[in-house]
């Protein structure tokens, strides 16, 4: 596993440099809204999906990511992504990958049959999209790892095990944690994931915050590289 901030690269291309991947970020533009899997649009592109409960700052992540305003829609009111929303990346006439923001699970106010239903939702995306390419899951430091984003590693696990699903962990609002919060932040997370690496995997943690930037040059490295190393 690697800590983003000593990433080694073992793909064939060197790794790349913030501003190639930020600016490849800048290109995502909206594609297309589902809200039910079938409605996804068939693709070879890779798609790269971000994931994580409510509220963990998924959409915010995708904004920041693109230097776009308003791509995704955030919000302080948890559970505001309710469909699979997919941008597209690459030059227009060539895209190259997709991002796909998906709505957030196990806000408390959201009914258990709701719940269940999206772990459902949930589990059949990673397990039929077969252009999954990689996982982003943001976790909130300060709620650490829960039962749901738990299983959602077990759900990917065997994709990323076998190297055919990256997966990136982003600790999000690292803004809100001092130093020591935030190394012990790194630690815990790469203790949880440690149970899932294998030779094959490509399994990264890093800190992001949406607010002072840290961190955001490195993820949009990390999705770049997955992109231009699954070409
Ligand atoms: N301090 C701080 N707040 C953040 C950061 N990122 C997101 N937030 C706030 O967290 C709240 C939720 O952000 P969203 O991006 O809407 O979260 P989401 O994961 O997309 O939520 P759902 O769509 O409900 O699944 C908003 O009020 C954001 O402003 C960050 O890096 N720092
Ligand atoms: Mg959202």
């Amino acid at each position: 596993m690697t800590d983003t901030n000593q990433a080694e690269n073992p793909g064939n291309t060197p790794p790349a440099d913030d501003k190639l991947a930020l600016a490849w970020t800048h290109t995502a533009r909206f594609l297309t809204t589902a809200s039910q899997l079938d409605q996804l649009p068939p693709t070879e592109l890779p798609e790269i999906a971000f994931v994580g409960r409510s509220n963990a700052g998924k959409s915010t992540a995708i904004n920041t990511l693109t230097q776009q305003k308003r791509l995704a829609f955030a919000s302080k009111t948890p559970g505001r992504t309710q469909h699979i929303n997919l941008f597209e990346l690459g030059p227009k006439l060539a895209p190259d990958a997709l991002f796909a923001d998906l709505p957030g699970y196990g806000y408390a106010a959201v009914a258990r049959d709701a719940k269940v239903r999206w772990q459902k939702v949930m589990a059949d995306y990673l397990e039929i999209r077969r252009s999954l390419a990689g996982v982003v899951l943001m976790v909130d430091p300060r709620l650490g790892f829960t039962d749901l984003d738990r299983q959602l590693l077990e759900f990917v696990s065997p994709r990323v095990g076998n190297g055919s699903v990256k997966l990136l962990v982003l600790l999000t609002k690292s803004d809100k944690l001092n130093r020591r919060e935030a190394d012990k932040a790194v630690a815990t997370a790469q203790e949880v994931l440690g149970e899932m690496t294998t030779e094959e995997a490509d399994v990264a943690v890093s800190l992001f915050s949406a607010l002072n930037k840290k961190g955001v040059g490195d993820a949009a490295c990390v999705l770049y590289d997955w992109v231009r190393n699954a070409a």
